[in-house]
């Protein structure tokens, strides 16, 4: 599915601002058939959780409705209508009028509807759209429902994040000509001193194809005609991470010589590969440095905002991360967009956390049961996960900034069902992507000679909390664990090792010149600790800090108002730690 964008033969409209806004209510079967009886009215893009002084909305479980009008411009007539919804988290039903146009689960890729027979030009429109959040084995992250003694049903589940809801990204309303493209896919080659954009073009209908690369002072580098083929850029400016310099690849339908569609797509050209123990991006070893990240702040949730965006990357530069992780789910297409255009690296990750008994929250357990057996992940997960994998290679390919794809966060990867459920999705994944290293970040049980996967990807991932779950308040342990373990896996595997997660809580304010765990300084030395390692092992090829801020989770008694790992805190303050990763990281 293309970004929806304005062009010469496009239009569009963002569904942004104030919806009425209703939970979902026995009296209420069928809310979409007509206005929502409500007051209420949430702000799209924003999850609705935080948004109202309310504890029934803080934690709904189930379908809640967002309604708004809208006047489908007069110029439109003749054209074809869509409704586009960038995320509805994490199951989405989109009404027109009371028409049923589109339904999708996955809560955090985009999907749309043709509405062009109900889209009449000039007239208003009745869109209604009912949200779910429920979480189960089926779904992709898992969760569990329950209900207790007085009725009430409550979501939990073992992912360490709270589980924001609603609306988070744009509505888009937009218009393309009968026969439109449908579909572009990119990939970049380089020899010598030539890059190469190989394109594919799909469209709605019979068309002649005619594509044009143009540099970014907006002249001509290469012209080409067809459906599928490839432009030769001699002297090719390359997309590298610190500089994202991006052409336009110019696409252009043509019926009896007149153009019918036009639409454009930013296009970076570079190469990644792993060979042995490194990681190249356009044949030059990459150093990650960054962030697990999250899409959270305070009273939007996990809604998208320029403002929080633009600051974030900010901040990144600041500290002189080149890269992060979209934990635990695909990020909004905006953010990789920015990245794209910035130059910075992602680790792309699917929203596959959680599928792990023996984890909690964040926190270690033991698992009572297998997890990949019939009463918990079995063959409907799989699906689900596969549907995952699907919409984000077929919304992310075209990202320069996308380096590697991360296929799950913290699996079982030690029982022996592990292989069997994963080993399918990795296939998937390289048949869908054959230009992209895969990975997954593995948890702490799965050391070098008790996983049973990694030997299926490309790039080992690992999060470790030396430090703080284990050898908690001794960093003297921590460094020669630490240090054993890695060389364990290196002795292992001739394969990259990316540390995806490594670090510990800090209370913003709380000091201590000991090794007092929760002070800002224990979480400095936490990570000096690790990077003193890590500078004594070839195959670190990356480390990426947990977290780049103070993030909301489920409440609890081991969370203070979140997982307080950032380096900056919720509100985007820098923590001391910070200054040990900007020393560090900016020389
Ligand atoms: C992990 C998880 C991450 C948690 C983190 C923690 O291993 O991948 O989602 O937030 O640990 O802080 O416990």
């Amino acid at each position: 599915m293309l970004p929806p964008r304005s062009t010469r033969t496009r239009e569009l409209l963002r569904l942004d601002g104030l919806w009425r806004f209703a939970l979902d209510a026995a009296d209420a079967p069928r809310p979409y058939a007509s206005t929502l009886q409500t007051r209420r009215e949430a702000p799209v893009p924003a999850s609705y959780n935080d948004i109202f002084a309310d504890q029934e909305i803080h934690d709904h479980v189930g379908w809640v409705w967002y309604q708004r009008t809208v006047r489908v411009p007069r110029g439109w007539s003749g054209e074809r209508v869509f409704l586009r919804v960038d995320a509805a988290t994490h199951e989405g039903a989109v009404y027109v009028g009371d028409r049923l146009v589109a339904q999708h689960v996955g809560g955090y890729t985009p999907f749309e509807a043709d509405i062009t027979e109900l889209a009449i030009a000039g007239e208003e429109i009745r869109v209604t759209i009912g949200v779910n959040n429920e979480l189960t084995n089926r779904t992709i992250p898992p969760g569990t429902i329950s209900v207790d003694e007085r009725g009430r049903r409550r979501q939990s589940y073992r992912h360490d994040f709270f589980n924001y809801a609603g609306l988070p990204r744009s509505v888009w309303l937009y218009s393309v000509p009968d026969v439109h493209v449908t579909a572009l896919r990119t990939r970049t080659t380089i020899t010598g001193t030539t890059g190469v954009v190989h394109y594919d073009v799909e469209a709605s209908g019979e068309a002649e194809v005619r594509v044009r690369l143009v540099d970014e002072d907006g002249e001509t580098a290469a012209e080409a005609g067809g459906a599928s083929g490839a432009l030769s850029v001699p002297d090719a400016e390359l997309w590298r991470p610190g500089h994202g310099y991006l052409y336009e690849l110019q696409v252009e339908l043509l019926a009896d010589e007149a153009v019918v569609d036009a639409y454009g797509l930013p296009v970076g050209i570079r190469t990644v590969e792993v060979r042995g123990a490194r990681f190249l991006i356009n044949g030059e070893p990459f150093a990650f440095r960054g962030f697990g990240k999250h899409e959270d702040s305070a009273i939007r949730g996990k809604g998208r905002d320029d403002a929080l965006l633009v600051h974030d990357f900010a901040l990144m530069e600041w500290v002189g991360a080149n890269s992060f992780r979209t934990a635990h789910y695909p990020y909004a297409e905006e953010t990789l967009e920015y990245a794209d255009r910035h130059g910075i690296v992602v680790i792309d990750e699917t929203a596959a956390v959680g599928l792990n008994l023996g984890l909690g929250g964040g926190v270690h357990g033991v698992a009572e049961q297998a997890a990949f057996s019939p009463e918990m992940f079995d063959e409907h997960t799989q699906r689900a996960h596969a549907q995952a994998i699907r919409e984000l290679i077929d919304r992310d390919r075209n990202h320069p900034s996308v380096v590697m794809w991360c296929l799950m966060n913290e699996p079982d990867s030690v029982e022996p069902g592990s292989r069997e459920y994963f080993a399918p999705l990795v296939e998937l994944a390289r048949e869908l992507d054959p230009t992209r290293p895969l990975t997954f970040a593995g948890e702490y049980r799965a050391h070098a000679d008790t996983d049973s996967i990694a030997d299926l990807f490309d790039v080992i991932t690992l999060n470790r909390y030396y430090g703080w779950y284990s050898d908690s308040a001794d960093l003297v342990a921590a460094e020669r664990h630490l240090e054993q373990e890695l060389r364990a896996w290196t002795d292992a595997y001739d394969k990259p090792i990316m540390i995806g997660e490594y670090g510990a809580d800090s209370y913003a304010g709380l000091h201590s010149v000991l090794d007092q765990p929760w002070s800002e300084e224990y979480q400095q030395r936490l990570l000096e600790t690790f990077h003193r390692v890590f500078d004594r092992i070839d195959a670190v090829v990356g480390e990426h800090v947990w977290n780049f801020a103070d993030f909301q989770t489920s409440p609890g008694f081991f969370r203070v108002d979140g997982n307080k790992k950032g380096v900056f805190t919720r509100d985007r303050q820098p923590k001391a730690a910070a200054h040990v990763l900007r020393a560090r990281w900016r020389g």
